[in-house]
């Protein structure tokens, strides 16, 4: 048995940390190790040009990263009704096909920015460049990344964001933070969305999710909401002009 993973499989295979995540590539030769390694150095790289051209601009960007269907574009809607009036919304939507959520977006009267990504599960730091480039940077203060739903590899790319929240939504189940760690390990806050299902759903504890988000992220806050009667709206509106001024001192 492999001492690194536990798995079975006796050919030759590597883990390794690319400074921030445990990579395994249980079944794969050092060639592709190192391809890998590279491609994430190339990301990050591009990732640190993106942070600069936004603060150049005093712009504050938020990737948002969760599951399929967990909410992230409903919640955008909600947050635009809620902050139109006060910040200059732009978003970048990512999803395999479909302009369906910029439209939404584009409902609201904020400019969107649709990446359709064909196969890939993540949105990476040039495509996310490609879609600056397409954006009035000047007229925006708040810059939200929806990234493409996936629990998995959207913690792995850096996008030049600011912050990283996770979405997990109640239908989901409480222990999604054990069983796909890397996410939401990534994530400075957790959004517990959809709450209003709360009393139909007989199985999900937020104290349990609490817990489990708190053993793979330390004490990083939380923040229980629904999109759907705005329970939880105003703490996360409030959460989000703390990033904002947070980040015009900072500059
Ligand atoms: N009950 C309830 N349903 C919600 C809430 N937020 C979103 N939904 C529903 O969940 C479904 C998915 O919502 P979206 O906002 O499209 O989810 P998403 O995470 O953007 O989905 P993808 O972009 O496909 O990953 C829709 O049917 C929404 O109406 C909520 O707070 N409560
Ligand atoms: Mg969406």
């Amino acid at each position: 048995m492999c001492t690194d993973c536990g798995c079975n499989n006796n050919r030759p295979h590597t883990v390794y940390n690319d400074g921030e995540n445990i990579i395994h590539t249980p079944h794969s030769d050092p060639l592709s190790v190192e391809v890998h390694s590279q491609l994430l150095s190339q990301n990050n790289q591009q990732a640190s040009l993106n942070r600069s051209l936004l603060e150049q601009h005093n712009i504050t960007a938020i990737n948002l990263m969760s599951s399929p269907g967990a909410g992230k574009t409903s919640l955008l809607e909600r947050t635009i009704d809620e902050l139109k009036g006060e910040y200059c919304i732009a978003v970048i939507e990512g999803d395999l096909e479909t302009e369906n959520d910029a439209a939404r977006i584009r409902a609201k009267g904020v400019s969107a920015i649709q990446i359709t990504t064909g196969n890939a599960c993540h949105l990476d730091a040039t495509m996310v460049n490609n879609a600056l480039q397409q954006i009035d940077l000047e007229a925006v203060d708040l810059l939200f990344i929806e990234n493409v739903g996936n629990l998995v590899c959207p913690a792995s790319f850096d996008l030049g964001q600011h912050h990283n929240i996770t979405l997990l939504s109640t239908p989901e189940g409480d222990d999604k933070p054990a069983k796909y760690p890397v996410i939401f390990r990534a994530a400075e806050l957790m959004l517990i969305t959809k709450c209003d299902l709360l009393p139909l759903l007989d199985d999900f504890n937020p104290q349990q999710a609490t817990h489990y988000f708190r053993a793979v992220s330390g004490n990083r806050p939380i923040i229980q909401l629904s999109s759907k009667n705005g329970s939880g709206i105003d703490a996360w509106c409030a959460w989000l002009k703390d990033a904002c001024s947070q980040k015009l001192t900072s500059l």
